[in-house]
């Protein structure tokens, strides 16, 4: 049966799992540096590209490739690249797909680095950018420069969740023959498909719920085409930013339970998310699922669930947060998200430190905003840890 045409579930489970002499039903761990060749002629044959097998790990690894086929499978894609971090994933698109002189338009409330990289590195090459709200695609459009060849969107971003209409942003991508990429780190493929929406290439940072236990740092770039799949290859083994084999197979191994961890948490933040919200501490929370969200008619057009991450501010501001951070007991306070521990986090003084606040405040990451990634425990847990913390402030 080719996985390809199974439902999302099998293919979680099923897709990209290659056979092997043993009969493993899980893919090994190939730790392995390199392979050999029968003889020289194989060797030049494979560096040619006229004979299949393996060569070095950080042009391919069988447990990797095992992962990116299954993730190039979830996402509709041609090809997956697994990398060493999400911002392995995010420097290999940049630095394959623009040149200088070139011109990108972004989504202004990105993870802090993905901008960063941009505006502080990629600059000294003469890459140019703009950020702007893109959930306003009338701002996506403004922004478009006789030179822009990227459209880069993050969309839930984070933290703001700020939601981009993906089909449109694509449209207008293409319609300027530039290229839209989306980072799908907040939503996860069970949750959205960019490529199906027009997309060209989708990011994740596997770090979040497609590994989603905590314990490993991972990206992937899934490409839409053949064409663009070969480009980012190509430029990830110079960059050499591959993953490594033990960690493809943890990834394998947390990838196969996305979908129930993500339906769970999902289930518990549909509990945490109004219940914060008529907090009498709380002065606003953004969460997709909630009628209140600006974008949340949109969300439920793209999307096939509302996940798990909730931004939120007290009205107390940034001192009443800090006291709230340092009062929860059951969620830890730590960066990252998506897994199934319930965390919390303060961008400003965190993430999104490095942006400065004039582009924080612009991009509504607020000083005060807690960020909160709601994990898959007994939710009358994650709310009595909540309600015990907001009581502390005075
Ligand atoms: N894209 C998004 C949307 C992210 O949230 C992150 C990391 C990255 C890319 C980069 O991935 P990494 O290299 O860390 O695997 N976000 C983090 C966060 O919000 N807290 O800690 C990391």
């Amino acid at each position: 049966m080719s996985h390809d045409q199974a439902g999302f579930n099998t293919r979680l489970v099923h897709a990209g799992i290659p056979k092997d002499a043993y009969g493993s039903v899980v893919t090994p761990i190939y730790q392995t540096s390199t392979f050999a060749f029968r003889n020289a002629q194989e060797g030049a044959d494979r560096f040619a590209g006229a004979a299949d097998g393996y060569i070095y790990t950080r042009i391919g690894n069988p447990t990797t490739v095992a992962l990116e086929e299954n993730v190039a499978s979830l996402e509709n894609g041609f090809g997956a690249t697994a990398m060493a971090s999400g911002m392995g994933a995010v420097t290999t698109i940049y630095l394959a797909l623009l040149s200088s002189g070139d011109h990108m338009v972004s989504t202004d409330s990105v993870y802090g680095p993905s901008r960063g990289l941009m505006e502080k590195h990629m600059s000294r090459f003469g890459v140019e950018s703009t950020y702007v709200d893109t959930s306003d695609l009338a701002n996506l459009r403004a922004a478009l420069r006789p030179n822009t060849k990227l459209i880069y969107i993050e969309s839930p971003s984070n933290p703001a969740m700020s939601v981009t209409d993906i089909a449109a942003a694509a449209e207008i991508a293409h319609a300027h023959g530039a290229l839209l990429v989306v980072d799908n780190t907040f939503a996860s493929p069970h949750l959205q498909k960019p490529l199906d929406l027009g997309a060209d290439l989708v990011l994740h940072s596997v770090t979040k719920f497609i590994n989603g236990h905590a314990d490993i740092v991972g990206g992937v770039v899934v490409s839409k085409t053949e064409a663009l799949h070969k480009q980012i290859r190509a430029m990830l083994v110079n960059i050499g930013a591959n993953m490594d084999p033990h960690q493809a197979w943890l990834v394998s191994r947390g990838l196969k339970t996305l979908a129930l961890r993500v339906e769970r948490a999902e289930e518990n933040t549909r509990k945490v998310a109004p219940w914060l919200e008529a907090h009498p501490k709380v002065a606003w929370v953004r969460y997709i699922g909630l009628p209140s969200h600006p974008q949340h008619e949109l969300c439920k057009r793209q999307m096939t669930g509302f996940g798990s991450m909730i931004s939120f501010e007290l009205k107390g501001g940034m001192e009443a947060g800090r006291i709230a951070m340092d009062h929860v007991k059951l969620a830890g306070l730590a960066v990252s998200l998506g897994g199934v521990e319930t965390l919390v986090s303060h961008p400003a003084s965190m993430t999104h430190a490095s942006m400065g606040r004039e582009a924080r405040l612009a991009a509504g990451i607020t000083d005060g905003l807690v960020r909160l990634s709601v994990g898959i425990e007994d939710v009358e847990d994650i709310i009595a840890d909540l309600d015990q913390a907001l009581a502390q402030i005075p």
